[in-house]
């Protein structure tokens, strides 16, 4: 059977990573860590940094940095965020998620939103085991298709400028 990513026929040879997961729910992110791995390493990513941080809560600022470095063409944010296990859920999740948009959108950088944020554990696991709808798989799915976007906009770019003068 082909892959997602041999379907949308994407490699990321020429791109780097890095992946900030969270460690709450850790026996659910530590798979959704698994599918993001398998993805990049299914198209052959360059390189594959990892960063570990205590929650959801921490994933914007991490994410933040990685993508301030330069290093680095997508950041892939993976965590999970389970409504019976916290009163503040809806705050953990949509900090999360108004975070991470705030990151990539101050960046320039895709910053992938591979956060599950579920009613119960049942949920997570449906989204975390080893099909490719690990919610940690297509996260990095769409950070490779993200980051050729960019580059693809970016020589478009200076393609036009160059003729241009
Ligand atoms: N962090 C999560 O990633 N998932 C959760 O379900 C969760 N709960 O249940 O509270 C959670 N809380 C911790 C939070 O992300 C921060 O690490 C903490 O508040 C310190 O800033």
């Amino acid at each position: 059977m082909r892959t997602d990513l041999e379907n949308k026929g994407l490699s990321a040879a020429s791109y780097r990573f890095a992946i900030v997961v969270s460690r709450w729910n850790s026996h659910i992110t530590s798979k959704l860590l698994s599918g993001a791995r398998r993805a990049l390493a299914e198209s052959n990513a360059a390189a594959v940094d990892i960063f570990e941080v205590p929650g959801a809560f921490e994933l914007p600022i991490a994410s933040l940095k990685a993508a301030q470095t330069a290093t680095y063409d997508a950041v892939i944010a993976l965590g999970t965020v389970i409504r019976g296990e916290t009163v503040h859920f809806d705050l953990v999740a949509e900090n999360a998620a108004r975070g991470i948009t705030e990151a990539s959108l101050k960046t320039g950088v895709p910053i992938l939103f591979g956060v599950l944020a579920v009613e119960n554990v049942d949920q997570a696991n449906d989204r975390s085991g080893d099909s490719d709808d690990n919610a940690g798989y297509t996260a990095a799915v769409s950070a490779i298709e993200m980051a050729a976007v960019l580059a693809d906009i970016s020589s478009e770019n200076s393609a036009r400028s160059s003729s241009a003068k």
